[in-house]
Formats: structure tokens, sequence, C-alpha cells
């Protein structure tokens, strides 16, 4: 028998209990990492469905499918559910949750319980976010005053799912900032901690501090709608403007909470498909921790033409292309990493390099967004539209994805089929950047966003770009068919199959209930391939 079967025959923390009500209850991180990826693919694959029937819409001028109100909840639903229930709780909750504990030698996350309980807000939360489907929400996922003062009923409900989602993400990224803190292994010093932890750090660090203010938002949104007090209201006395700063002050870091985790994946894959030490650690976690001090100060850049001082103009405009700069040591290092390196290109590799192409071209295209003299042109065009899906989906989702391939036999203790993997990541490459690369050029020419028609001489550039989304969504198919398929049917795998030195593959793959049979004792960080190895 090989070492693979005896792993997966071993007692692990997939098979030590079984029915649903032991995964329900689990207080085992891994578990509730596993619950929330499925529970979150779900809600993804509804977004999608949304976001196919929104490109049916305008693959033709005039009414395609469905007429322009109908058009508007469409976007909105599109919009919420796959901010809300998927892109914010995103890879913390995820493979955080899985890899947390493990990646820094401990047998759990500090408070489970309290993991568990995020878990069920998360449930709760989209619960309520399901009622807002049917009651004709229609305000986009920016919820902007007055209108958002119109639907009260759907409002309240959306705005009050988003709540909920809060209180979940504010006690994950808690219990994520006491682990980092209290939980490390003998010798797991902060110079050795994994960068893909380091991120998790500094994304927690911003989901307590940032969280609280849109929680405090959307109930000042609820209590306007509900009892129309007056603070949003312009008709009452009250300033719709500053539920847009409000809204941004937390939107915009929520960005990095959404983006941060991505790139700490990819700090872990580049080494280990390199076979080399990654370049400038230090810079790296510097880079981390910079980019989340920076995106709280920077929100104004969503409200240029809103109406503010040339003093502020300036002052959030430079901020923004302050941002670039610690991106951009990011990209280099990770460059440098390579350089001379002994380079396979498997699909986490595959998936970690198109992270880095695809988000090179939202940053680069969000300097564009940050420079007062353009942005009064490309702002609420599908400009923007190319520009934030570069970010998402190229960005975030292509980075969670990453993740997944690299860590499945960690999870599952199987493989999925290599060969497939590599030709749905070129479906879903070629997928994506037909979709959203003729926006920048309608945007350019002056298509607005939310809109459901449009003049017939965009009609072209449309309906390459909706041919181009069920590409898209083929590759999500195919995807995550060949992932469920896997993790239940795959190879067994070896405990290692990447050869990584990383603490979360020095243990059974899938690990034990507890992690490690014994707590481990770290003697080096996680990058010395090459020479030393
Ligand atoms: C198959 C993939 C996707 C396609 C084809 C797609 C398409 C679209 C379209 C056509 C719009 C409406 C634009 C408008 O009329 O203004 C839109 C909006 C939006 N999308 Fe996507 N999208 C996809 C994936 C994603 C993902 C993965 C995310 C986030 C993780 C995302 C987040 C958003 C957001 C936040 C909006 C703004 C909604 C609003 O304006 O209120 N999309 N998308
Ligand atoms: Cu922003």
């Amino acid at each position: 028998m090989s070492e693979a079967e005896t792993a997966n025959d071993k007692l692990n923390y997939l098979n030590c209990e079984k029915g649903f009500l032991s995964w329900l209850m689990s207080i085992d991180h891994k578990r509730i990492g596993l619950m929330y990826m499925a529970s979150m693919f779900l809600f993804f694959v509804v977004g999608g469905i949304f976001a196919l029937a929104v490109r049916t819409e305008l693959f033709s001028h005039g009414e395609t499918i469905v007429n322009a109100q109908a058009y508007n909840i469409l976007f909105t639903l599109h919009g919420v559910i796959m901010i809300f229930l998927f892109i914010v709780p995103g890879i913390p909750a995820t493979l955080g949750n899985f890899l947390l504990p493990l990646m820094i030698g401990a047998k759990d996350v500090v408070f489970p319980k309290l993991n568990r309980f995020s878990y069920w807000l998360y449930l709760l939360g989209a619960m309520v976010a399901f009622f807002a489907l049917f009651m004709k929400l229609d305000t986009g996922w920016t919820f902007y005053a007055p209108y958002s003062l119109e639907n009260s009923r759907a409002v309240i409900t959306a705005t009050s799912a988003a709540f909920i989602l809060g209180f979940s993400s504010i006690l994950t990224g808690l219990n994520f900032l006491v682990t980092i803190h209290k939980m490390r292994a003998p010798g797991m010093q902060w110079g050795r901690l994994p960068l893909f932890v380091w991120t998790l750090y500094a994304t927690a660090i911003l989901q307590v501090a940032a969280t609280p203010i849109i929680g405090i938002t959307l109930l000042l949104l609820i209590l306007e709608n509900a009892l129309n007090i007056g603070v949003f209201d312009p008709s009452k006395g009250g300033d719709p403007l500053l539920f847009e700063h409000l809204f941004w002050f937390y939107s915009h870091p929520v960005v990095y909470i959404i983006i941060l985790p991505a790139m700490g994946i990819v700090s872990e894959i580049v080494p280990v498909f390199s076979r080399k030490p990654i370049f400038g650690y230090k810079a790296l976690v510097y880079a981390s921790v910079g980019i989340a001090g920076i995106s709280l100060l920077v929100w104004g850049h969503h409200l240029f033409v809103a109406g503010m001082s040339n003093f502020a103009r300036y002052l959030f405009s430079f901020l923004t292309f302050l941002v670039a700069i610690p991106t951009a040591v990011k990209v280099f290092n990770w460059v440098a990493t390579m350089y001379k390196g002994s380079i396979s290109w498997d699909s986490p590799m595959l998936y970690a390099m198109s992270f880095v192409f695809l988000f090179l071209i939202a940053g680069t295209t969000g300097i564009h967004l940050a420079t007062l003299a353009t942005n009064a042109h490309y702002h609420d065009t599908y400009f923007v539209v190319a520009h934030f899906h570069y970010t998402l989906q190229g960005g975030a989702v292509v980075g969670l994805l990453a993740g997944m391939h690299f860590w499945f036999p960690k999870m599952f203790g199987r493989m999925f089929n290599e060969s497939f993997a590599k030709f749905s990541w070129l479906v879903l490459f070629i997928g994506f950047n037909g979709t959203f690369l003729p926006q920048f050029v309608l945007g350019m020419q002056g298509m607005p966003r939310r809109y459901f028609d449009y003049p017939p001489e965009f009609e072209g550039l449309h309906r390459i770009s909706t041919i181009f989304s069920f590409v898209n969504g083929l590759g999500y198919a195919m995807v995550l068919g060949n992932l469920l398929y896997a993790a239940f049917k795959g190879k067994f795998a070896t405990s290692n199959p990447y050869l990584s030195k990383s603490l979360e593959w020095q243990t059974d793959s899938p690990p034990i209930k507890d992690n490690f049979a014994e707590i481990p004792r770290v003697t080096d960080w996680t990058y010395s391939y090459g020479a030393t190895q």
C-alpha cells in the first residue's frame, strides 16, 4: 500500500465524524473553512447566473430579454451576492480558516466556538439576504442615498443582511488577530511567519477597524428608512453625501481585505514552484501592512466628481497613487524570486502568474482612475466596471483559485486532474479577458455603467463581451467541476506533492483532527529552497 493510501485510511478531520450535524456543529477550523467554501461557491454560481443574465440583456441595443426595471434588479442582486456573500468573506473565511492554525503550528484558532458562531452568522446573513432577492431591490450594491430611502422594505432587508455579515467578518478578524499573537508554535517568530499569514494579519486589522464603520452607516440607513430621522435625506435636512463618504470609508479598505490574502497566496506559491527562497521577505511584509494602512486614507477617490475642495481632490489623488508603490514592490519581488529559478508550470503556478498579469492591469487602470483629469471622463463608465472586475475577479477570485489548486491535496488528500486543470485555466483566462478588455474601450467611448440600453454604435463591443462572458462561465464550470469531482473521486495524493517546506505540509494530508500529533518546534523560516535544500 502506498504512502498516499495509508494516509487516507487513517483517521483524519474528514472521516473522524460523520453526518450533516457533525459538520454544522463542528468547531474544527478545517471543517469550518470547507463549509464556508461550499456555501460561498453556491452563492457564486447564483451571482454568476445573474451576471450572465445582465450580459445577455446587453447583447443587443433596445430591450433584449428583460425590461429596464428588471435589469436594475439583476445587476443589484449580482453585485450584492458577489460582494457580500462571496468575495468579502472570501479568502480569509475559506483558505484562511483552513490554513492559519496549520501554518503557525497550532491545533486550532484561539476561539474555536467563536469561529463556529461566525459561520452561523454568515449563514443567517445569507438567509436574510435571500429574502431581499424577492423584494425588487434595485439600488445597486452601494445603497446610495437618497434613492435607497425609497424602497424601504427591500433596503432594510438587504442592509440588515450586510450588517449581520459584517459582524461575522469582524469576529473572524478578531479571532485571527489573537490567534496569530497567541498560538504560534515555539520558534515561529514574527520574522518566520509565512507571508500568507502576514496578509491575513493585515486583513484582520482592517476587518476589525473598518467594518464597524459600515455597520454604523447601515444602521443609520435602516433607522432613516424605518423612522425618517433625517440623517441622509436632504428633504429632511440630511445629507446624502454623508452616506457616500461613510460608505466608501469602509468599502475602499474592503478592496484590500479582498486582495491582500490573494497576494499572500501568490507569495506562498512562487517560491515553491521556482525552488528559490522568497526575494525580499521583509519588504513584502512591510508592503502588506503599508497597503492596509494607506487603504484607510483614500476613500475620497470614489467621490472626485461629487463635489469636494480642490485641496481634498489633490490629496486623495496623491494618496491613491501611493498605493502603487508597495504593490509594485510585491510584483518586483515575485519576479525576482522567479529569476534564475527552476520553474515548474503546474496549475497553481499558472493561476499565480495570471494573478500577477491581471492584477497589473487592474492596478495600472486604477492609476488612470485616480488621476483627476481622466477620472472626470471615466467616472461611472464601463472603464470602472472593467477595472473592478480585473481587481475582484482577475485578482481575488483567480488568487483564491490559485490557493485552492495549491492546497487541494492538503485539504482532501486527493489530486485533481492536472491536464484538465490547465485546460480549464486557459478557458477561464480567455473568457475573462474577452469579457472585460472590451469594456475598457466601451468606457473610454462613454458607455455609462448601470444602463440597460445604449446607442447602436456600442453594440459590437457589447456583443464581444457577452459572447466571452459565456466562455468565462464555462471556464468556471470546468474548474469547479474538476475540483468537486476530485474532492470525492480523485486519485490519492502523497502528503506533500509539491515538496513545500511550509509547516502545513509537514503533517498528514488530510490532516488529523488536531493538525499535528505534537506541537512542532520551528527552527527556520519556510522559504529555504535552493542552496540549502
Ligand atoms: C462571469 C463573471 C462575471 C460577469 C460576466 C460579470 C458581469 C457584470 C456586469 C455585466 C455588471 C453590470 C455592469 C453595469 O451595468 O453597470 C456587473 C456588475 C458588478 N459585478 Fe460582475 N460579473 C462577473 C463576476 C463578478 C465577480 C466575481 C464579482 C466580485 C467578486 C463581481 C462584482 C460586481 C459588482 C460589485 C458589480 C457592480 C454592481 C452594481 O453596479 O451595483 N462580478 N458584473
Ligand atoms: Cu477605492
